[in-house]
C-alpha cells in the first residue's frame, strides 16, 4: 500500500460522517421527490448507506484497487433494484460523492477517490440488476444441494442434517459435502437475502443449522494420522462470517495438522498471543467484508513485528481476496486460495509439509 493511496484512504474515513451527510443533504435538495419517497426515516438510511459506500471507497483507494469499489457498487445495483429504488438514485448518489469528495477534501487527495468513483458510474449502466443461482443443475451433488437448502428454507434442519448424514454413509466425502453442498446453499442463501426473497431471519436459521451439521460431521474429521505442524484459523477483528474459515481450518485437520480455531471477530491482540502460545507454523486469517482488508493488513504487521511469532507463515481468504485475486500480497500475507480445495496444496509449496491424507 502506498504512502499518498494510505493518506486519500484515512482522509476518507476521518470525513467520513461529514461526506456522507453533506452527499445525503445534497440528495435530497437535488431531487425533493425523495423527501416524499422515503421520509426523515430514508434520509437517515441514505446518511447511513452513503458511511458505508465511503469505507468500501477508502479500502479501494489504500488498496489501489478500484474493483473492490466497483464489485461493491454492482452489489448494491441489485440489492437496491430488487427493493424497489431505481438505479437513477444510485447514480446520482455516484455524482454527487465525486462532488462532495472534491469539495471536502483538498485536491490531491479527492482526486484519486474520485477517479474510482468515476469509473464505477460509468461501468454502472452493464451491471445487471439480478444475480443468477448458485443452485443449477450442473454442479456435483446438487440434487443433495436443492433438497439440503430447501428443507432449510422449510425449517426442517432435523431432515437437512439426515441427509447429510446419509450421504456421508454412501460414501459422499467430507469435503465433497462442505463444498458441493454447505458453501453453494451458503452462496445462495446470501443471493436470496440480497434478492430480498427471504429475510435475515431465514439466513440465521440457515447458518445456525449448517453449523450445527458440520459439528455432526466431526466424528469424520478428527481422525488422520498428525504431522505435528499446528494452523490457527481466525477472522480478522470485526469480521462475523465464520463458516469459510471454520471450513478451512477443517481442511487442515484433516490433511494431519493440529488445528485452533478462533472463529468471528478475534480481537488482534488475542490472535499474536494464540500463535505464540500455540507455536503455530501456519495462521489463516479470513476477512468478508471488504472495508475489513485494512484489519488483516494491520494484523499481518503486529503478528509480523512479534519476535515470538517468528516464522510462522500467514494466509488470507474471504470474498475480497476472491475478487481481487493480487490482494494478498497488498495485505504482506504469504498466499491465499479461493477456497478450501486449493489450501492444502497451497500450505505444502508454503511450509514444504505434505498431506497425511
Ligand atoms: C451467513 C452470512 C452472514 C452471517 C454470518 C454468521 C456466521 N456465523 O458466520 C451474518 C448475519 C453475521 C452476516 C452479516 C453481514 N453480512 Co453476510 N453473509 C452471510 C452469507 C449468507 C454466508 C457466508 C458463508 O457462510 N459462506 C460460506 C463459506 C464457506 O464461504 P466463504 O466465506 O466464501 O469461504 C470460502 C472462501 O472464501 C475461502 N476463505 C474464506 N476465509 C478464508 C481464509 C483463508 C485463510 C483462506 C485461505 C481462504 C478462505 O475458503 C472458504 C471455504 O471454501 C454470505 C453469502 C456469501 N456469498 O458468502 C453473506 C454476505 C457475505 N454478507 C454480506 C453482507 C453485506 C453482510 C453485512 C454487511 C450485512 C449488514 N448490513 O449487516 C453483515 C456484516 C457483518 C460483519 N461485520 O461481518 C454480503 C457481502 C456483500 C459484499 N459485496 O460485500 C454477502 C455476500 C451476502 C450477499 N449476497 O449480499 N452475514
Amino acid at each position: 500500500m502506498s504512502l499518498i493511496s494510505l493518506e486519500v484512504s484515512e482522509a476518507i474515513l476521518c470525513q467520513r460522517a461529514a461526506i456522507a451527510e453533506k452527499l445525503a443533504a445534497r440528495e435530497f435538495a437535488r431531487r425533493p421527490e425523495l423527501e416524499k419517497r422515503y421520509g426523515r426515516v430514508g434520509r437517515d438510511k441514505c446518511v447511513q448507506d452513503a458511511g458505508y459506500h465511503l469505507s468500501y471507497l477508502a479500502e479501494a483507494v489504500a488498496t489501489d484497487n478500484p474493483n473492490l469499489f466497483a464489485d461493491y457498487i454492482g452489489w448494491t445495483k441489485v440489492m437496491l433494484a430488487r427493493r424497489g429504488v431505481p438505479t437513477s438514485d444510485l447514480t446520482l448518489h455516484l455524482e454527487s460523492m465525486g462532488e462532495v469528495l472534491n469539495e471536502i477534501l483538498p485536491a490531491a487527495l479527492s482526486l484519486p477517490a474520485r477517479q474510482i468513483v468515476e469509473q464505477s458510474l460509468l461501468r454502472l449502466p452493464d451491471y445487471p440488476d439480478d444475480l443468477p443461482s448458485f443452485m443449477g443443475p450442473g454442479h456435483p451433488h446438487s440434487l443433495l444441494a436443492h433438497q439440503y437448502l430447501q428443507s432449510l428454507l422449510r425449517g426442517e434442519r432435523h431432515i437437512a442434517s439426515q441427509l447429510i448424514l446419509d450421504a456421508v454413509k454412501r460414501g459422499v466425502t467430507i469435503k465433497e459435502i462442505y463444498l458441493d453442498v454447505f458453501q453453494r446453499t451458503q452462496y445462495e442463501i446470501g443471493r436470496l437475502w440480497q434478492t430480498n426473497q427471504i429475510c435475515v431471519a431465514r439466513e440465521h436459521y440457515c447458518t445456525a443449522a449448517t453449523q450445527l451439521i458440520m459439528s455432526q460431521l466431526y466424528p469424520y474429521i478428527f481422525t488422520g494420522e498428525k504431522h505435528g505442524g499446528t494452523f490457527i484459523g481466525t477472522c480478522v477483528a470485526g469480521d462475523l462470517h465464520e463458516i469459510g474459515v471454520r471450513m478451512i481450518t477443517d481442511y487442515f485437520e484433516m490433511a494431519g495438522w493440529d488445528t485452533y480455531y478462533l472463529g468471528a471477530n478475534t480481537p488482534h491482540e488475542s490472535v499474536v498471543r494464540t500463535v505464540t502460545e500455540r507455536k503455530a507454523n501456519v495462521l489463516g486469517i479470513s476477512a468478508t467484508i471488504t472495508y475489513h482488508v485494512h484489519d488483516v493488513e494491520q494484523l499481518i504487521r503486529k503478528v509480523r513485528a512479534e519476535p515470538t511469532c517468528g516464522g510462522v507463515k500467514i494466509i488470507v481468504g474471504g470474498y475480497p481476496f476472491n475478487i481481487a485475486p493480487g490482494l494478498w500480497r497488498a495485505v504482506d500475507a504469504d498466499g491465499s486460495s479461493r477456497d478450501a480445495a486449493g489450501v492444502v496444496t497451497l500450505v505444502e509449496e508454503l511450509t514444504g509439509r505434505k498431506a497425511t491424507s
